[in-house]
């Protein structure tokens, strides 16, 4: 097949397969009609691609959908989702129909975009556009980096396909390129992308904006690129994922003409149909006019939910046949099979930490960008699941595993990843391994560039994924660089996502501590913040704090001669702790009696019991805060006198005035906290 073919074969589908994919356009219909709110263009449209691809070829099981040899299928144009939710429920995932008829509705597990962990089913949380593709990119990478560690001939336990169905949004996005170019680069193909070439966006026609040769670009990538001219042709559509898997040596890009709101008289092919409900009187005449009954909504013809089905008897067979090669490989090779549960499993093997280093006072001074780079040496051979890399920064992120070869098509069995200058893919990319399972990712850069990978990073910790970050120049005292490479705002914004842990340890110890920190969570990604400049090592002689203080976030270094009643407190982090030991130091020969508390994680000392923060930090003493960084944020430590109305978790999907109460925006709110502010000054007046 040469790299671009077209398939136009004039093949009608059959009459079950109409009724089928009419059943997911007029329950996607249905679904944003009754929530009044959300995207039906897009599934009225891709339906027929999406039901040739669930029906023909998707290897899933939707009595497990966890099984790890599954097929992955992204829906990176997430806000098409009510065609994902309708092929969970008619396939038979735990997603009953009166959770399609909560679409978008407070607590239901149809959110208005797919959130991984709420739908069974919904491997990415999407929505953002070009995250879904780039999701598909690292988990196709840890499909090969699994299969090489552990196929064995005549035993392929690791051998599934990553579908990505995407929109011209998602390749108008630029790290669509970013995602593309490094998919190609790697040949990775068994990643499938299905494009719904439906030629409208929100403000119109994409002739406003988006007129490259889409396919030429993905092929100039290295894609294997094909056009299917008539989407509603599930037998092309067919062909063409057949021609897709078969081809060796590079993805492949499906571009399929589609028609955005398909059947809708007045809409299709329009932006109208884009982002809001049809309308009662449009979704009339559209249902009239592809024979289907106007009453009632979300019908479901029996026939072809007796046909959708099938997927269940079809996934159990595929798991056990699976199920049977892996027994088969549980007998070979044993130790093997165990590894392979436990990396699925996320679980750790025993002495992981074992040849972790401790450092010395004399091997100082040290940058913790230096010694991060000794503990990944050591975690490296022990931790056989770490794999990453950087984003053509190596050399001074020291993310490098000495002997563990580079990840490339000539060696997928390499754990050092070269993402080249694509921090937003290398983000999305860790997001899909992390997501695929089996892996514990990293990825590093300077600080400053994490600006170039929030979105990934912000999904990172909205779907608890163990991801690792290795960040360094973490401050203005990086120097010669200047301005643009001095990372000001950075740690505040990283520390203000929530779930995301942000560590920046003071020495090459507390670096030690905070990559254990790092290596143990399980759900939530971690943000290891690190100096490019030496700085002392505090030996864990004089310090013994240390390795169980930074797990809790912010504790005692060094205290004041009176212990619990010092005179002030100093709080620092990263490099500031040395400044504020010393000034600790200067302090008392000033007959002032100062406390060090390092508090490498904001985040985690937030989590810490009321009283174990009230003993680090007595009410009614007063702070000093030392770090070089933006100083909003700190203000939440200014004790009793203060409350704050504010959204420090994720929002959740529902109506936007429903939102709004739950979280606490609401008079009543407002009245009993101001109450509670004043009881509290109040009390504090009494006492005095
Ligand atoms: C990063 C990002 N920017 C903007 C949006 C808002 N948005 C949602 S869909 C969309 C584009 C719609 O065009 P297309 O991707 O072709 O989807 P279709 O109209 O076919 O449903 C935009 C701009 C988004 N979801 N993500």
């Amino acid at each position: 097949m040469s790299s671009s073919a077209t398939i136009s074969a004039p093949i009608a589908p059959t009459a079950l397969d109409e009724l089928c994919i009419n059943t997911l356009r007029f329950l996607a219909v249905d679904m944003v009609q009754k929530a009044n709110s959300g995207h039906p263009g897009l599934p009225m449209g891709s339906a027929s691609m999406a039901y040739a691809l669930w029906d023909r070829s998707l290897k899933f099981n939707p009595r497990d959908p966890d099984w790890p040899d599954r097929d992955r299928f992204v829906l990176s144009a997430g806000h098409g989702c009510a065609l994902l939710y309708a092929l969970l429920h008619v396939t038979g995932f735990d997603l009953p129909l009166e959770e399609l008829k909560r679409f978008r509705q407070w607590g239901s597990r149809t959110p208005g975009h797919p959130e991984y962990g709420k739908t069974p089913g919904v491997e990415a949380t999407t929505g953002p556009l070009g995250q879904g593709l780039a999701n598909g990119v690292g988990m196709a990478i840890a499909e090969v980096a699994l299969g090489a560690r552990f196929n064995r001939p005549g035993h392929r336990i690791v051998d599934h396909y990553t579908y990505v169905l995407v929109s011209d949004g998602d390749l108008e996005e630029g790290i669509s390129s970013e995602a593309g170019s490094d998919a190609g680069h790697l040949h990775l193909d068994k990643l499938i992308v299905l494009y719904a070439d439906n030629h409208i966006t929100i403000e119109g026609s994409t002739e406003l904006t988006f007129t490259e040769d889409r396919m030429a670009r993905f092929a100039a990538f290295g894609w294997h690129v094909q056009r299917v001219e008539q989407s509603n042709d599930v037998d092309a559509v067919a062909l063409a994922l057949q021609n897709a898997r078969e081809e060796s040596g590079r993805p492949s890009l499906i571009a399929v003409r589609t028609h955005i709101g398909f059947g809708s008289p007045h809409k299709q092919d329009t932006a109208a149909a884009h982002g809001e409900a049809l309308g009662v009187e449009e979704v009339r005449l559209t249902k009239e006019g592809m024979g289907w009954p106007v009453e009632p909504s979300f019908h479901i013809p029996e026939e072809a939910l007796e046909h959708f089905r099938r997927a269940v008897a079809r996934g159990d067979s595929a798991q056990t046949e699976w199920a049977s090669r892996f027994k088969a490989y549980v007998q070979q090779y044993p130790g093997l099979a165990e590894e392979f549960q436990r990396v699925i499993d996320r679980r750790l093997p025993n002495d992981w930490d074992a040849d972790l280093p401790a450092f010395r006072a004399a091997d100082g001074p040290m940058a913790t960008r230096v010694a991060s780079g000794k503990v990944i040496e050591a975690l490296g051979p022990r931790l056989p699941e770490i794999m990453g890399g950087s984003a053509d920064l190596g050399p001074s992120t020291h993310t490098n595993i000495d002997g563990a070869g580079n990840f490339e098509p000539e060696n997928w069995a390499g754990r050092n990843m070269h993402f080249g200058i694509r921090e937003n893919a290398m983000g999305a990319i860790l997001n899909g391994m992390a997501l695929h399972r089996g892996l514990i990712p990293y990825g590093g850069t300077f600080f400053v560039f994490t600006d170039y990978m929030r979105p990934p990073m912000r999904l990172a910790a909205m779907d608890a994924l163990p991801v690792i970050y290795v960040f360094t120049h973490d401050s203005i005292g990086m120097g010669e660089d200047g301005p643009t490479h001095q990372p000001v705002e950075q740690l505040l914004g990283l520390r203000s996502i929530p779930g995301m842990v942000v560590l920046r340890p003071a020495d090459a110890n507390e670096t030690v501590a905070a990559w254990r920190v790092a290596i143990g969570r399980k759900k939530g990604p971690v943000a290891l913040v690190l100096t490019r400049q030496g700085l002392p090592v505090l030996d864990l002689g004089s310090y013994p704090s240390i390795p169980a203080g930074v797990p809790l976030g912010g504790y005692i270094l060094a205290d004041s001669p009176e212990g619990d009643r010092p005179e002030i407190i100093l709080i620092a982090t990263g490099s500031e702790v040395h400044l504020a030991l010393e000034g600790r130091e200067r302090l008392a020969t000033e007959n002032v009696q100062a406390r060090v508390v390092s508090m490498p994680s904001t985040n985690l000392f937030a989590s810490q019991p009321d009283d174990y923060r009230g003993k680090i930090l007595p009410t009614g003493v007063p702070l000093l805060v030392i770090e070089a960084g933006a100083s909003l944020g700190w203000k939440s430590y200014v004790g009793a006198q203060i409350a704050v109305i504010g959204v420090d978790t994720f929002g959740a999907s529902a109506p936007g005035s429903v939102v709004m109460q739950h979280y606490g925006f609401t008079v009543e709110n407002v009245c009993k906290q101001a109450h509670a502010v004043l009881d509290r000054l109040k009390e504090k007046a009494s006492c005095a």
